[in-house]
């Protein structure tokens, strides 16, 4: 094999790195790729050869010596490896072989602290590191993913070709995704779903809430899903030819768009739809957990995302709620017969619960760079989101417009096209809410989000009381609504006469 030949290297052969491999190698780059176990790498190998017409681009190295002297120079190697120790390790196994100038791009879902050191480290010895997002799943991985990279600028201008001709690419006018003619053919034209995020560990904080969204946009159409099961006692082919209907408009997205495929499809195992045997707990990865606790830490009122984690929580309780069901009562569920009326309704409170969730999202993000010192772009990163990811949808395109009318927009609930939509819809959206708490349904993200909308509108919150119980226990102190901000009060409560002015 000849030396510095390749263009990219790509360590770790899961899922993932396979499919983004042949991504690569399907846009002209001929990519070296290593995985621990060796064997995944030659299986990985032959079966390109069988089936992948650009496979002469991939080349198989069983050491990590092997696989950096392929590269050209500065080396540019990925790492799709598990998140956390694995990467540190990988890095540490990878050094030895590398020079100054050199870049590892950690395409993991690595928590961006754990980002940020490892940049400063690799700084130190000369290297560079990008942190970068990928979202997609492996489909994205082969055919366009939405890339987030964080880093350098020089390191980012180094990456960029790959990073741009691999990422989904959308319509430039209109935002909307543009896909390949055939499975693998490279998408000409059109805006690269990636970007310059910015420094250190921006990339992987920015695909972090990006996970966040993520679970709340999937656990509000389950609320949606449910409602119309419960309320209406519709099957699971009937809901999903709503979602169907519903992606023909302004809901449009990946998600609504599988989830429509998801309720309509047969149980290939038995009578019925697969959905309704599905066992009713979800996982979680990490990262909704960690923009939850992010939102927490930066204080944040991001409560709706973090209520959809506690959804998963719930609902990963399901021995306990099986018990529980049988000593707990609610009312009953009364079905509502205007269906027509009631799909309509649950669509607006979808769309002013969405709009809330994407709010609160950008909200944290916008507090998030303060502390990290990263100047986002939110149009562009809406505008990243709108090919490739899970989250992509028409929607975020009105994000982008909205950070275009007005770069400083405290809260994206302010911009005109959004607030008239939750204008629009906020009675249904009220209606959706009642009956859910009214028929015993949870809707924790229906419920969450329109606390959120009311509680951010509202110019007094009862957090008067809450402050005066403070200063009663402990003394915290609190300001006056009829004196200046930045003065303030304590009583030893109770008390009778006039407030003491605190230094
Ligand atoms: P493996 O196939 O040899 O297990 C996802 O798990 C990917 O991360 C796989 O390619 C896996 O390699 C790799 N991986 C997991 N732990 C690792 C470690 N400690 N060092 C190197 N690679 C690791």
């Amino acid at each position: 094999m000849s030396t510095e030949s390749a263009d990219i290297g790509l360590i770790g052969l899961a899922v993932m790195g396979q499919n983004l491999a042949l991504n690569i190698a399907d846009h002209g780059y001929t990519i070296a790729v290593y995985n621990r176990h060796a064997e995944k790498m030659r299986d990985f190998i032959s079966q390109s050869k069988k089936n992948e017409p650009s496979s002469a681009r991939l080349l198989g190295f069983e050491t990590l010596e092997e696989l950096t002297r392929s590269l050209k120079r500065p080396r540019k190697i990925i790492l799709l490896v598990k998140a956390g120790e694995a990467t540190d390790k990988t890095i540490e196994s990878l050094l030895p072989h590398l020079e100054p100038g050199d870049i590892v791009i950690d395409g993991g879902n690595a928590h961006w602290l754990d980002t940020i050191r490892r940049e400063k480290d690799l700084n130190a010895k000369g290297l560079r590191f990008i942190g970068s997002g990928v979202s997609g799943g492996e489909t994205g991985a082969r055919f366009g993913p939405s890339l987030m990279p964080g880093g350098s600028a020089e390191a980012w201008a180094e990456l960029a070709p790959i990073w741009n001709a691999v990422a989904a690419k959308v319509d430039a006018q209109t935002g909307s995704p543009l896909s390949g003619a055939a499975p693998g053919s490279p998408v000409a034209g059109g805006v690269p779903c990636t970007a310059h995020i910015g420094p250190d560990g921006a990339g992987h904080y920015v695909k972090m809430v990006h996970n966040g969204i993520e679970y709340i946009d999937m656990q509000l159409i389950c609320e949606a899903y449910w409602l119309m099961k419960n309320l209406l006692g519709l099957g699971s082919d009937a809901i999903g030819k709503v979602f169907q209907d519903w992606n023909q408009g302004e809901l449009s997205s990946y998600l609504i768009e599988i989830t429509g495929d998801i309720l309509q499809q047969p149980d290939t195992a038995g009578d019925g739809f697969l959905v309704d045997k599905v066992l009713d707990t979800a996982g979680q990865k990490g990262t909704g957990l960690w923009t939850a606790s992010s939102a927490l830490e930066l204080g944040v009122p991001a409560n709706a995302i973090a209520e959809a984690v506690f959804a998963r929580s719930l609902s990963a309780l399901k021995e306990e709620r099986v018990e529980a069901s049988k000593l707990l009562q609610g009312p009953e569920t009364k079905r509502v017969e205007d269906a027509a009326a009631l799909i309509a309704a649950i669509r607006d409170a979808l769309y002013c619960s969405k709009i809330c969730a994407y709010a609160q999202g950008f909200q944290l993000m916008a507090e998030a760079q303060k502390i990290y010192g990263w100047n986002l772009d939110f149009g562009t990163l809406a505008q990243i989101w709108r090919g490739g990811c899970i989250i992509r949808a028409r929607f975020l395109q009105k994000i982008t417009d909205a950070y275009a009318i007005d770069p400083g927009l405290k809260n994206l609930m302010l911009d005109p096209y959004f607030r008239d939509a939750l204008h629009r819809g906020q009675s249904h959206w009220r209606d959706v809410v009642a009956l859910g708490v009214r028929n015993g349904i949870p809707t924790p993200a229906f419920s969450s989000a329109l606390a959120y909308f009311d509680g951010y509108r509202s110019a007094r919150l009862p957090a008067n009381l809450l402050q005066a119980q403070r200063d009663y226990f402990g003394a915290h102190t609190y300001e006056r609504t009829d004196r200046p901000r930045g003065q303030f009060y304590h009583l030893d409560w109770p008390a009778e006469g006039r407030p003491q002015l605190q230094a």
